[in-house]
């Protein structure tokens, strides 16, 4: 597979002590980063805490394809996407940004392969 460089958490910290658990955060997704899966029915991220997900891009070999989002702007812990295509073998980035529900700008990625 070939290597993204992927984010996971970036967040800046102004200053002072931060606590622990401030940033609300991806906990799972599906696929799991780095999964090889036969196929792919839903795009999942599973956060710790209410998430407002801004932005979510998937993109694969031919380029980014549309995603069908299941939930819209509101802060969730469960967000799901559809793509609306069937995805074709080969590796994908998942891309999103969002508010934490402490109002901290958050984003982060992961990968997954279709097999062949
Ligand atoms: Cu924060």
């Amino acid at each position: 597979m070939k290597r993204l460089q992927v984010v996971l958490a970036v967040a800046l910290t102004l200053g002072g002590v931060n606590g622990a658990f401030a940033h609300s955060d991806t906990e799972t997704t599906t696929p799991a980063n780095g999964a090889t899966v036969a196929a792919v029915e839903e795009i999942e991220l599973r956060f710790d805490d209410p998430m407002r997900v801004t932005q979510l891009i998937l993109t694969g070999p031919d380029g980014e394809i549309e995603l069908e989002r299941e939930t819209g702007l509101e802060p969730v812990t469960v967000m799901r996407a559809v793509p609306i295509i069937d995805l074709a073998s080969g590796d994908f980035l998942v891309e999103w940004r969002g508010l934490s529900s402490d109002g901290h700008p958050m984003q982060g990625g992961f990968e997954f392969s279709v097999a062949d």
